[in-house]
């Protein structure tokens, strides 16, 4: 057992295997849960019982007693934090939207496994600051407490990095969920929160931080969670890139799919829209993208998602096909078709 892990009962099989313990996964191995679908998006927050779930390897059962935190790597002064030293840093929350980047094996398939939450912890930067980091350190590889194996590779660790320059106030190590602990599966005791990143950088039973000056070299950062970058004709450059920033993206929460609606009576096309950064147009189309309206958006508040409406009277019976496209305030727009942020079309009948 290394010092970043913290076990309560050791696996059955380690005197068998003597493979490193770890705690107790309980479920082992992939577990997730199936998000709200759009047309269910109906509340600005989402309750923690819709928020999605992911995880690769299962989800490890850590007291608070247990739990220990170290941060190693280039920082002058290593150390090792409990969980009660975790507490006594001030606490701050954010509203945030949280979204799963999607299935790492299909990362070109849109999931929409999407929530909009408040956490609550500390600042990772009052925490680092601890342990003095080095200027050459450039990058943060955190790594969770789960192990096994995802698509039959070995992992000793969930292990992710974010860069640096990243590290903003609104980076949290969270130890609540919409106001309360955080649930086993979501990471208790403790886990990294990134807003503005996909949700799979936001290491859940945060163990171990490593400053380094190089990427980590995981399955969870080269291998898989890396995508082929695209010049701004949208064609592959040959380099990759890691899946870090939340890309512009909307879902149409109503009218729902396959909703009769009345010609000649008002339509609200309503839903959210997000972007690392923020986003700073919307356009709707009820005619499958041959023609697009603005939308009425609301201004971004921090790193939560924001409201749109659009209202439409529609004329001609028939079927219809709704869309919303969203523009980043730091540029893009999300893509017709195949990638994870594309347009998100929502079938309706005029009648
Ligand atoms: N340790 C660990 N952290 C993890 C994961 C994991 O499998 N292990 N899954 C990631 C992925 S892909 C996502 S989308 C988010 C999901 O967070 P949630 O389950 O709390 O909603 O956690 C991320 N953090
Ligand atoms: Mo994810």
């Amino acid at each position: 057992m290394t010092s970043a892990h913290t076990t309560i009962t050791p696996r059955p099989d380690d005197a068998e295997t003597g493979v490193t313990a770890g705690p107790v996964l309980d479920p082992a191995g992939f577990f997730r849960r199936i998000p709200l679908l759009p047309h269910q998006m109906t509340s600005r927050r989402t309750a923690t019982s819709d928020v999605i779930v992911l995880c690769h390897l299962g989800v490890p059962r850590i007291t608070t007693d247990a739990w220990r935190l170290t941060i190693d790597g280039l920082v002058a002064r290593p150390v090792t934090l409990d969980f009660e030293r975790l507490k006594s840093f001030p606490k701050v929350s954010i509203e945030t939207v949280h979204q799963c980047a999607g299935s790492p094996l299909q990362p070109e398939v849109p999931a929409r496994r999407i929530s909009n939450v408040v956490w609550a912890g500390v600042r990772l930067a009052d925490v680092l600051a601890l342990a003095q980091p080095q200027p050459a350190a450039r990058f943060a590889w955190s790594y969770g407490a789960d192990y096994g194996a995802f698509d039959n590779v070995p992992c000793d660790a969930y292990l992710k990095d974010f860069p640096l320059s990243r590290l903003t106030e609104d980076v949290l190590i969270a130890h609540e969920l919409n106001g309360a602990a955080l649930p086993p599966e979501h990471g208790y005791p403790a886990r990294l929160v990134i807003p503005g990143f996909y949700g799979t950088n936001s290491v859940k039973w945060l163990t171990r931080l490593t400053l380094a000056a190089e990427r980590a070299d995981s399955a969870f950062t080269t291998r898989w969670y890396n995508d082929p970058e695209l010049d701004e004709g949208g064609q592959p450059t040959g380099a990759r890139q890691p899946v870090w920033s939340i890309a512009p993206e909307s879902v149409i929460v109503t009218p729902a799919p396959d909703g009769r609606i009345a010609a000649g009576t008002l339509c609200a096309v309503t839903g959210w829209a997000w972007a690392d950064g923020g986003v700073d147009r919307l356009e709707v189309s009820c005619d499958g993208g041959a023609s697009w309206q603005p939308a009425a958006l609301e201004a971004p508040s921090g790193r939560a998602w924001q409201g749109f409406r659009y209202d439409w009277i529609p004329t001609t019976k028939g079927p219809a096909t709704l869309m919303a496209r969203a523009h980043g305030r730091r540029g893009g727009v999300q893509p017709q078709s195949g990638r994870r942020n594309a347009i998100h079309c929502v079938p309706i009948t005029i009648v």
